[in-house]
């Protein structure tokens, strides 16, 4: 009997949590740019949302925040005491806790989908935006900490920088159930003009899916590789995740989400006849809304009595015209049965709703260091350890004193000694 299961990894929100407006084409991180944050609410939000799917009767995971200040980038960089505007903006970026968005950590294809029956991971260079391109070594440090059990697991560093690759959110897994063979959907973005793009950066390259497709060993016949609309990208949808989400059979989507939906939904369907397709018309909820509400950026669960739920930001239940869709859906007879929202606020306004937060890995939880995943009881002490150690606000205008990286530092510190984790320090 197959024991594997979709676990959601969870990115801790880090102590230096703050809106410095550094992600070009994501329109609420610059919205926010300059706001004060408040990195305890932000963290204690994040275990709320753990503590929410872990009462659903899902597994739950997580994984730690990054060091930061990042001395080492600002030392590459030649930067001591910022001297203009660029070089304030390049430390604020040492100090992003832009690690939380653990969808951008690395693309995961499960044991049933790869040659060697292990389940892959390579992490993702973020090589797009300078704040996040520092990430990936630290992350592949945890990664192979988490999955270090060879048996099961193979993490690849991430791929060569020439191609810009930001991971699971450009990435949708449909099988008709978690452990089976799955149809892997690499979705990529052109900067050309022509493809309706240009004015923001198109993050994720068709290269970088094809290098992560053959690193996994994934058989071409059960791979997509679509492009991304790119008018979906120019109103904000920075990452796929932005504009769709799948689970198991069903995918759901903005019919703007991609290049050709047509051929998309049609070789979806060839590869996968027991697909369905729940298509969003901008008729009833635009482009515009659906990036403002952050509608797609959902956690599509299977719930564990087998119906499909919908894990929304706040922000999209409170929306009138996403709202109706909602409901309309509810009432109909279509495959995701409940609709679920949850308080993710302080990340939301840098652009990360439920399902930038969370990292999907299909496996059996016992193969998995079970330092890295969650109960009540953990829960519970970090909560604790947060609203002690995590700092309550931070103002942009502090980002570079002392005090401020001493609290920031010790925060962590004490979180990796309480999940005896040191060996990330
Ligand atoms: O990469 N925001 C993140 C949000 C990532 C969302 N992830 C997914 N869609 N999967 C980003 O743009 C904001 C940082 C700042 O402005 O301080 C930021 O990095």
């Amino acid at each position: 009997m197959s024991t594997l299961v979709e676990i959601n990894f969870d990115g801790l929100v880090g102590p230096s949590h703050n809106y410095a407006g550094l992600s070009l084409g994501n329109l609420a991180s610059a919205k926010h740019g300059g706001s004060v944050s408040y990195p305890r609410a932000a963290a204690l939000q994040g275990i709320g949302k753990m503590r929410h799917n872990m009462a659903l009767g899902l597994v739950q995971g997580l994984l730690c925040p990054l060091p930061r200040p990042n001395h080492g980038f600002l030392g590459a960089l030649g930067i001591a005491e910022p001297a203009d505007e660029t070089e304030r903006r390049l430390r604020a970026a040492a100090w992003s806790a832009s690690s939380m968005w653990t969808a951008n950590a690395a693309t995961v294809s499960p044991a049933p989908d790869t040659a060697d029956g292990r389940c892959h991971l390579t992490a993702a260079n973020l090589v797009t935006m300078p704040h996040r391109s520092q990430e990936w070594p630290d992350t592949v440090r945890q990664l192979r900490l988490a999955f270090a059990d060879s048996a099961h697991f193979a993490v690849h560093d991430a791929v060569p920088a020439c191609f810009g690759d930001e991971g699971a959110a450009n990435h949708m897994r449909m099988a008709t159930s978690h452990a089976a063979h799955g149809l892997e959907i690499f979705v990529y973005g052109k900067h050309t003009k022509d493809s309706g793009g240009g004015a923001f950066p198109a993050r994720q390259h068709e290269q970088a899916s094809r290098a992560v497709a053959r690193l996994h060993g994934l058989d071409p016949a059960r791979c997509l590789f679509v492009e991304q609309s790119g008018e979906a990208i120019a109103a904000g949808a920075f990452h796929n995740d932005v504009v769709a989400v799948a689970n198991e059979r069903v995918l759901f989507t903005h019919e703007l989400a991609f290049a050709d939906p047509e051929g998309t939904y049609a070789a979806i369907r060839a590869a996968l006849p027991e697909a369905e397709i729940v298509i969003v018309p901008a008729s009833a909820v635009s482009l515009a809304d659906a990036i403002a509400s952050y509608l797609f950026n959902a956690q599509l669960l299977t719930l564990p009595g087998g119906e499909m739920g919908l894990v929304i930001p706040l922000e999209a239940w409170e929306h009138p015209a996403v709202r109706a869709w909602l409901d309309g859906m509810l009432a109909s007879n279509g495959p995701i049965r409940r609709v679920l929202p949850v308080d993710v606020r302080q990340s939301m306004a840098n652009g990360g709703g439920p399902a930038c937060l969370r990292l999907r890995v299909v496996a059996d939880p016992a193969t998995v260091d079970p330092r890295f995943l969650l109960t009540e009881a953990r829960a519970d002490m970090l909560e604790k350890l947060i609203a002690k150690a995590w700092p309550e606000q931070i103002d942009p205008a502090d980002l570079g004193r002392d005090s401020l990286a001493a609290s920031v530092i010790a925060a962590r510190a004490a979180l990796l000694d309480a999940l005896d984790l040191s060996a990330l320090a």
